[in-house]
């Protein structure tokens, strides 16, 4: 196929008319944006045929690799078929179906802990938007309509529509959408390098974060809390993996005070951690798991929640109806797809190969990149990880904010061939899970040699301490 484009005309177009997701527009203007023609594997190309190693699997979705043909048929197959029909008015469809019962069946049995039962959105946004209508629905058909508050986390993501924004606790969102909307409260988040105090274990730190939930419930009051919602790994955030302990502790609290834990797995599902599921790996048990991307590997968009038996037992046995839903809620094409993503992660064997194989490996990996001078703390779980950027290696001492060293980093990682994300001066990666070992060793050099480069840098700058 002919990916040939006239960069600088597909930029002008760009500035003239696309205003970009979580951008400065003024800015990208003088800049022009960078034009991705086509994929394969785990590489991207740009448009001046420059070919990069997509260590965040796009955004955090093409856990199977690009260029599956599998998935192509699949869309093509239900799009000669039906491409859309709607799933309001006592309608359903096939793939619909199909994969509602798949997910059933992937997700571990643990009694009124265990799912049966699907509810579809487009989007990760949507799903929790979904989320927080199903939780105040349960609630209500319970006679509590007094709990209404949701607890979360700060530096969590959640998504950007009014009420994924406001689960989410980024205050630059907050700051420009009159953010939270009501009944939604945030404490810490379990950030051991920026939250330990001198001399704690991981263990305790993670006791005295998850301890924040039950002082918020306490503050707010036990009998007004619907639910607690938390990703399984901060993803967005910066890869914040919880210390040990820490969800066996939120799991006690949310138990004890009865109230719903949901679980948004966006990027923690699908074989990330090496599990099917991101609460598996930590050993929780939620009531709502909310998931997207990586269902179709990112070809297609489609996002839902798991509805667990505890509420789906008293949305359909109470009855009335669910004035909740989107136009496509269940879209054929997208189910299709999913479900032959499915397979693939099925016969691949993928999340056994990331929990067995290549996660452990890229664990080892790690190890060798946390020696560096630059990175004062490094950490995987599954086929994630993340590190942090330091001016002083032995006390820990962070850059200051302004002189935007992940971003110094990121540059260099693009202009080696390479895809990592900088939040803040967190340098973080979750690549696909076809990865091989040597593909892992490719990506690791890459990662050294940037750091290597970032480092010369903001020495010259006279940054280090
Ligand atoms: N929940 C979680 C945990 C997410 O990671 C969403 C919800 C929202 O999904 P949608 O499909 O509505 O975008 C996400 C999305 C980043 C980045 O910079 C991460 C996401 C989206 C955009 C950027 O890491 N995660």
């Amino acid at each position: 196929m002919n990916t040939a484009v006239d960069t600088a005309q597909i930029q002008a177009l760009d500035s003239a008319h696309f205003l970009h997701p979580f951008t400065d527009f003024k800015d990208l203007a003088t800049r022009g944006a960078r034009i991705i023609t086509k994929a394969d594997g785990i590489h991207v190309w740009d448009s001046d045929g420059n070919k990069i190693l997509d260590a965040m699997s796009g955004l955090w979705c093409v856990n199977v690799g690009y260029g599956r043909k599998e998935l192509a048929d699949a869309a093509h197959r239900q799009m000669m078929t039906l491409p859309y029909y709607n799933s309001f008015f006592q309608t359903t469809n096939v793939p619909a179906v199909q994969l509602a019962s798949k997910l059933a069946s992937l997700a571990p049995k643990a009694g009124e802990r265990s799912f049966q039962h699907v509810f579809y959105s487009s989007s990760g946004s949507e799903s929790n938007d979904s989320n927080v209508r199903m939780v105040r629905r349960y609630w209500d058909l319970l006679g509590q309509p007094q709990r209404k508050v949701i607890i979360s986390r700060l530096n969590s993501y959640h998504g950007s529509t009014m009420a994924g924004a406001s689960l989410g606790g980024m205050s630059g969102m907050h700051a420009q959408g009159d953010l939270p909307i009501p009944n939604i409260t945030h404490i810490g988040q379990p950030y051991f390098f920026e939250n330990g105090l001198p001399g704690e274990s991981t263990a305790d730190f993670g006791l005295r974060a998850a301890g924040w939930l039950e002082e918020k419930i306490l503050e707010i009051g036990a009998d007004k809390v619907a639910a607690f919602i938390a990703e399984p790994i901060q993803g967005a955030g910066g890869v914040i993996i919880p210390p040990p302990g820490y969800w066996r502790e939120i799991q006690r609290i949310v138990d004890k005070y009865g109230i719903l834990l949901i679980s948004d797995e966006v990027i923690c599902a699908f074989g990330r951690l090496g599990t099917w599921f991101g609460y598996e790996k930590f050993g929780y048990k939620p009531d709502l798991v909310t998931f997207a991307k990586a269902i179709t590997s990112g070809y297609i968009p489609l996002g839902g929640v798991l509805v667990g038996d505890r509420v789906a037992k008293v949305l359909i046995e109470q009855g009335g109806e669910f004035n909740h839903g989107y136009t496509y809620s269940g879209h054929p094409v997208a189910c299709a797809v999913a479900l032959a993503n499915l397979a693939i992660m099925e016969q691949e064997q993928l999340p056994q190969r990331v929990r067995d194989d290549i996660g452990p490996y890229l664990a080892e990996c790690f190890e060798e990149i946390a020696r560096h001078p630059l990175v004062g703390a490094a950490e995987t779980c599954g086929l994630m990880a993340g590190l942090v950027l330091v001016k002083n290696k032995e006390r820990k001492e962070v850059f200051a904010e302004n002189l935007a060293v992940g971003m110094i980093c990121r540059g260099h990682c693009f202009r080696n061939g390479l895809i990592m994300r900088a939040v803040g001066d967190r340098m973080i990666i979750a690549p696909p899970l076809i990865m091989t070992r040597s593909q892992i060793d490719e990506m690791v050099a890459l990662i050294s040699r940037c750091l290597d480069l970032t480092y010369q840098e903001v020495k010259q700058n006279g940054w280090l301490a």
